[in-house]
């Protein structure tokens, strides 16, 4: 007898939609079919869809930094509200520090994530690509199972120059990585930001000026040049501009293996959010700046035409309020003191579904493949993520397409103390989601106990290979 069968569902995979029984035993998807017997628990889903669970590839989850401040959002607390949303799985940041190494800060945010209630992956960040970290300990690293090397253009002292990105783009290519990238041109929006100080611009809104399109495009265009140069995949994270997309579509047209991440902030958001009242402006700053409304439109064209294929949240929760908050330097801190990142993880899946699939810019399908297939097929985790397939981790989220909602900082469900979409109405809402078979939200109630998600290690890929087509000299 199956465990579970959850009966009269819609199924909606990136492959495409039926009416149909799914089955599971052991946590795995054991069968589909026109009508499943009897099981030990059965779930009547009539009117609901039922898709694989939610995968995003791009969340910052109780990151440590090298003055041992952590941020604010524990693994516990962002796993409950990525399954208030939907989400089932999540691959995290380890970081590195300048002059520090990689294998025991990997060590630390393993042990940290032992309290996740969703399934959790790294991408590894690399700031300083000594010989040590490029030969010894990124090659570690692969054997226990992380995949990808995140980079970042700007940011001190985070930022890598371009003799840093290549070796990483090598040490990547030699050990199967992929490489994310972080697309902003760290020199220019340093000079934008002294011009701004000096004249005296320095409220949540100048955020945006430092930081436009044109910083984002130079660096979409030198990260994938250099990436082409070695042969070596890319991401590109956070897309938030058509001209940056434009760079990248380029590439794919000549055969590159770049593929293309956007996130909701990016079809929801624009600068002039941070031009709200007083300081309020401040829960809108996330690099790169959302744009303005016709950007949204430009940024859903790259996604129908499939150069944007995957969209994450880029979680990164930063209070209002709290110690290590936006308002930390002060209610009336410079744009270029307030930390960088917004809360999105829970309304990852409402807002696109709600601003894609309801609003008819896209079909069910597509919306499966740029929130669950795709960041899975992207990141080595498909099919056991992101799919509906028999033997797939039986990750599922039954869905109301009809619900309406209202966007609230309870329904996040986060340990931030707001949200950037507060009083936003949606169409479309989770009801149920199971992770490996296991009910673990229901009606809003998240059941699932803290230290139940699993670790994904991942192995070798095809997506994170190269072509075949670099100098042997060079390798
Ligand atoms: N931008 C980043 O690059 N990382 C975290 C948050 C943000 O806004
Ligand atoms: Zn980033
Ligand atoms: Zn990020």
């Amino acid at each position: 007898m199956l465990d579970v069968v959850i009966r009269g569902a819609t199924l909606v995979t990136a492959e495409g939609m039926q009416r149909a029984d799914l089955g599971i035993q052991g946590g795995r998807v054991a069968a589909v079919a026109a009508s499943l017997p009897e099981a030990r628990r059965v779930i009547e889903a009539d009117g609901l869809w039922l898709m694989p669970g939610g995968v995003d590839s791009h969340c910052h989850i109780e990151e440590p930094s090298p003055d041992g401040t952590v941020m604010e959002e524990s693994f516990e607390s962002a796993s409950r509200s990525a399954l208030a949303g939907g989400t089932t799985s999540v691959v995290c940041f380890v970081p590195q520090w300048k002059g520090g190494g990689v294998l025991e800060r990997f060590a630390d945010q393993r042990r940290r994530a032992e309290r996740a209630m969703v399934d959790v992956a790294f991408h590894q960040i690399i700031t300083d690509p000594t010989p040590e970290v490029l030969e010894r300990e990124i090659p570690e690293l692969v054997r226990q199972g992380v995949r990808s090397l995140k980079v970042f253009l700007t940011y001190d002292p985070l930022v890598l120059d371009d003799a840093g990105y290549l070796q990483v783009l090598a040490a990547a290519r030699r050990n199967g990585c992929l490489v994310t990238v972080h697309c902003e041109n760290f020199h220019a929006i340093n000079h934008r930001i002294a011009a701004l100080k000096a004249a005296g611009i320095v409220a949540p809104h100048a955020h945006a000026l430092a930081r436009p399109a044109i910083v984002e495009r130079e660096a979409t265009h030198r990260a994938i040049a250099l990436a082409e140069m070695m042969d070596q995949p890319i991401q590109v994270f956070h897309v938030s501009c058509a001209e940056a997309a434009e760079e990248i579509a380029r590439a794919q047209a000549r055969g590159v293996r770049v593929w293309g991440e956007t996130c909701p902030q990016y079809l929801a958001l624009t600068a002039s959010d941070m031009a709200r009242e007083g300081f309020e402006g401040a829960k809108f700053m996330c690099s790169p700046a959302p744009r303005d409304e016709a950007e949204h439109g430009r940024v859903w064209a790259m996604i129908r035409r499939g150069v944007l294929d995957v969209v994450s949240s880029d979680h990164c929760g930063f209070s209002f309020d709290g110690p290590h908050g936006k308002r930390a330097n002060g209610a009336d801190a410079p744009f270029d003191q307030v930390p960088n990142g917004i809360p999105g993880i829970a309304a990852r899946l409402p807002l696109l579904f709600s601003e894609g699939v309801a609003a008819g810019r896209i079909a069910p399908e597509e919306f499966v493949r740029l929130v669950s297939a795709n960041p899975a097929k992207v990141m080595g985790l498909w099919p056991r993520k992101g799919s509906l397939h028999i033997g797939a981790d039986a990750d599922c989220v039954l869905w109301d397409p009809k619900a309406e909602r209202v966007l609230s900082n309870a329904a996040m469900q986060h340990a931030i103390d707001y949200t950037p979409y507060e009083g936003r109405a949606v169409t479309g809402w989770p009801v149920m989601v199971l992770r490996r078979g296991e009910v673990v939200m229901e009606g809003d109630v998240v059941t699932a106990q803290p230290g139940s998600g699993e670790y994904l290690p991942r192995g070798p890929y095809a997506l994170a290979q190269g072509r075949g087509v670099l100098e042997p000299w060079l390798s």
